[in-house]
């Protein structure tokens, strides 16, 4: 059994999760699914990140605790990925003691070998980024943070730094020799020509507890006492302390992931940081990093800390889990930016799921209950072959290909049905082979139908299954075989998607 290690980034607690959130978590639990149909042992982690200047300040603001106020943000995303139907295998947070206690152990390794050492770090810091900005861009006189463009602070201060510019010329070869390290090409470029264009400055990871309380405190020894941990230090660790580490002989050790799923906002950790300090570790990289694009509202990245997010709770109590978990993987083909509007669901909605897939259902099994007493006729040829090319678009992160290729398969299933009319079929004295051969045929197209769809819409899938009469549960062995329907009882239920007007 092959096995799949897939990550979320883990979620800041500053604020409750809107659709970007959504949108990764929902790719990663299809990809989760699509890779247990294959037969794969799965891990599927993710989780929050607890710590930092961000929580700190919004937590003081509610005034709270920064754990107590993590305690009462963290229910609000579990809640969300139930009503999305997450699947995830873990939920790790970064105030969990295993975690802690695994990036101390990484800090402590790393200092010994002597690859953090101290230094003052005299510069500017982006709060709302949690990152240090050694060249900040200047706007309408201002400094401001190069990738956010938001107000940045200045600090002096003695801090612990990461070795990070020595393995720039290892760094840029690993990503040359590895097409399929960053997903897609674009992002792989834009890493490539960074790493090219610029010299790696070594990376400060701690923060003195003076400046911030609200942090995993550094070993001390070695370290100095009075210093945490710098944010994207503890909180990619997640990644590893999540199997075990340092316990590499852990029975949930399976190291390297196979995909670590983020936004494009947090490429830079993933793929350079978080490589690095692999390596550092005597750890390999892990195999992909694939990087989506961003949600936009009016143009501008839909955030928490800009305050103009969409609340998914809404959109899916208006159309229902399943259409919000397939607009989200149909609408904006993966890596590239995306609008949300209520007139594009509407129009995927309708078009999609209420005319193609729901109504080939529909008519389905309206004529085998009227022309068959509802039992799913045997025939001999078929008229409905399988869809193509939907394992590359799975496995190339290209959803838009496995569902357009899933969707013309449905498109030649009601072309079937509008072409043979089974309706005047069904006047000849005995009922045909041919009558047979198409409703047969497209119970089993509808079956097989159910087993793809499931990783996207997994109550739809489960309840086109049930329509059609399959007994146990889906599985892939069950995948496609003509006439495998033949016999089954079908229990006719309400339309899957009705029509919205
Ligand atoms: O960055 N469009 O957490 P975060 C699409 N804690 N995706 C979006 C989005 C948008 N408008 N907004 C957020 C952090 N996301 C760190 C990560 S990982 C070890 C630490 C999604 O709460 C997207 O996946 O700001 C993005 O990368 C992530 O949320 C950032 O979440």
């Amino acid at each position: 059994m092959s096995r799949y290690y897939l990550t979320t980034p883990l979620y800041y607690v500053n604020a409750a999760p809107h659709l970007g959130h959504a949108y990764t978590t929902v790719i990663a639990d299809c990809l989760a699914r699509y890779h247990r149909l294959k037969g794969d042992g799965v891990f599927f982690l993710t989780g929050t990140d607890e710590h930092g200047q961000k929580i700190e300040q919004a937590a003081a603001a509610a005034g709270k605790a920064p754990k107590e106020f993590a305690d009462s943000i963290v229910p609000g995303f579990k809640k969300l990925w139930e009503t999305l139907h997450i699947s995830y295998d873990h939920f790790i947070r970064t105030t969990d003691s295993y975690h802690t206690d695994g990036v101390r152990a990484a800090l402590e390794k790393l200092f010994k070998e002597g690859k953090i050492y101290p230094k003052t770090y005299d510069g500017w810091y982006c709060v709302p980024d949690e990152t240090f900005c050694p060249k900040p861009d200047i706007e309408n006189g201002k400094p401001v943070c190069p990738d956010c463009h938001r107000p940045i602070e200045q600090i002096k201060e003695k801090n612990y730094f990461f070795k990070l510019g020595e393995y720039q010329n290892w760094l840029a070869g690993h990503i040359e020799k590895n097409d399929s390290f960053i997903v897609p090409k674009t992002r792989r470029n834009e890493v490539l020509s960074f790493l090219k264009d610029q010299k790696l400055q070594d990376l400060c990871i701690s923060r003195p507890k003076a400046r911030l309380e609200w942090g995993i405190e550094m070993p001390s020894p070695p370290f100095e006492p009075g210093y945490v941990t710098y944010v994207w230090f503890d909180a990619l660790l997640n990644y590893i302390t999540a199997l075990g580490y340092p316990d590499m002989k852990n029975p949930k050790w399976i190291w390297p992931a196979d995909v670590h799923l983020i936004g494009k906002d947090i490429l830079r950790p993933h793929a350079i940081y978080w490589p690095v300090m692999l390596k550092a570790l005597g750890l390999e990289p892990p195999k992909t990093v694939a990087v989506h694009g961003w949600w936009l509202v009016e143009g501008e990245k839909m955030s928490k800390s800009r305050g103009n997010i969409v609340d998914p709770h809404t959109i899916v109590a208006e159309y229902g889990v399943d259409a919000y978990r397939y607009f989200l993987l149909r609408e904006v083909p993966f890596g590239h930016d995306g609008t949300f509007s209520e007139k594009a669901m509407d129009k995927r909605y309708n078009a999609d799921l209420a005319n193609d897939l729901g109504n080939l259902l529909h008519r389905t099994l309206t004529m085998i209950e009227k022309y068959f007493g509802g039992v799913v006729p045997c025939y001999t040829q078929s008229f409905v072959g399988m869809p193509a090319d939907l394992e590359k678009g799975w496995d190339s992160f290209d959803f838009q290909k496995a569902i357009s290729g899933l969707w013309a398969w449905i498109d030649q299933g009601n072309t079937l049905i509008d072409e043979r009319k089974p309706w005047v079929l069904a006047k000849a004295a005995a009922k045909t082979e041919e009558l047979k051969a198409v409703l047969g045929g497209l119970a089993d197209m509808l079956r097989t139908l159910a087993i793809l769809l499931w990783p996207i819409m997994p109550s739809t899938s489960e309840n086109i299954w049930k329509q059609l009469g399959c007994p146990g549960k889906i599985s892939r062995e069950k995948l496609w075989a003509a006439g495998a329907s033949s016999g089954q009882k079908v229990q006719k239920g309400r339309p899957l998607f009705p029509r919205r007007e």
